[in-house]
């Protein structure tokens, strides 16, 4: 405990514009439940206030946006069995996740560092989405048994071909450049520009991104595009190893490789979730990945085991209930959207 308590977002009125910025930057600017009341807070005093005419959202510290949600809380709680505290949590960021969809007004991500899960949460649904070379975007839920959830199982089906599915399975980074290749950023912009660009968005025209922009190299995974189409495209993850492994290729083995290390019932969860997305709304994805938690955080042991894997004893060495994706019930998979 600090005695001179900074706030963990901080937002201010400058000129036309509304600032948040995210300060816990010893911890990625990770979301906990004060910092998304934060954002519900900005999201009702600015939405109908004439005088703000554009969101900047940025992160504090040089090294993140924000690197998802507070989960070693929402483990402690589940542990402790209060499945309201967790309930609690998720319905308010997926809220806010909508608020930001809906706000009606340019809701300007400056993402320059690390921006996972939650962060993506925080910036998808609305733009312009702004990445320099430092940004590092990522799904990486199935490494702890969770979904890809803050709305992006609405995102991830929209995106090119079969590239939002492998991202969501793989948990692979992709760095600023490829963040817009994959469609989860609009502009490229470099690092040095960003203050002259912040300073220019308090003007409050958003259009002004454009005139930063720089032109994009080509994609890292451009060379593997049809491969990831051919192989991730598939209706089950049993099928995707299999075709990943009949590709013989170095990338295609390095995919099924990462696959084995994800929590198997994660990725059958993650590829359903997915699949039911590309029809839904997003008002309907972000209502099923919050009966979705309700399972997969208190009925489930992998979730509890990935974080503590991951994020608590740092071990990388889960071990998974069933432990392979060949013992996965698919019927035990239907069952967790049955509710
Ligand atoms: C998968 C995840 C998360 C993750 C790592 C994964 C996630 C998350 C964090 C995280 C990182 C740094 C922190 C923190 C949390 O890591 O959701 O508090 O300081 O929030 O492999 O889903």
């Amino acid at each position: 405990m600090s005695e001179t308590a900074e706030p963990t977002v901080i937002a201010r009125r400058e000129g036309a514009a509304g600032t948040l910025l995210m300060n816990r930057p010893k911890a990625l600017n990770a979301l906990d439940q004060a910092m998304i009341r934060a954002f519900q807070a900005a999201l009702d005093a600015w939405r109908d206030d004439p005088a703000v005419r554009l969101v900047v959202l940025e992160g504090a510290g040089g090294r993140a946006f924000c690197a998802g949600g507070d989960v070693r809380r929402i483990r402690d709680l589940a542990l402790a069995g209060d499945t309201e505290g967790v309930e609690a949590f998720f319905r308010e960021e997926y809220a806010v996740n909508r608020g930001i969809a809906t706000f009606g007004k340019p809701w300007v991500s400056l993402i320059d560092g690390v921006c996972m899960g939650g962060g993506i949460g925080l910036s998808v649904h609305n733009g312009p989405r702004v990445v320099t070379e430092n940004a590092l975007l990522a799904m990486p839920e199935t490494a702890i048994a969770l979904f890809p959830d803050v709305g992006t199982s609405y995102v991830l089906p929209r995106l090119p071909g079969a590239v939002g599915t492998w991202l969501a399975l793989t948990g692979a980074r992709l760095k600023g450049a490829d963040a817009v290749h994959a469609g989860l950023a609009d502009h490229y912009v470099p690092r040095e520009r960003l203050p002259a660009l912040r300073a220019a968005l308090l003007e409050g025209d958003a259009a002004v991104v454009a005139r930063f922009a720089e032109p994009l190299p080509e994609a890292s995974f451009a060379p593997h595009r049809a491969a990831m189409d051919r192989c991730f495209g598939r209706d089950s993850v049993r099928e995707i190893l299999a075709a990943l492994e009949a590709e013989g290729t170095e990338w295609a083995a390095e995919q099924a490789a990462i696959l084995r290390r994800m929590s198997p019932t994660s990725l059958c969860v993650s590829l359903e979730l997915i699949r039911r997305g590309a029809g839904s709304t997003l008002d309907e994805c972000l209502e099923r990945e919050l009966r979705l938690t309700r399972v997969v955080v208190h009925r489930h042991p992998d979730f509890r085991e990935g974080v503590r894997s991951v994020l608590v004893d740092k071990d990388g060495k889960p071990s998974w209930t069933p432990p392979t994706v060949e013992e996965v019930d698919p019927a035990a998979i239907r069952a967790m959207f049955e509710g």
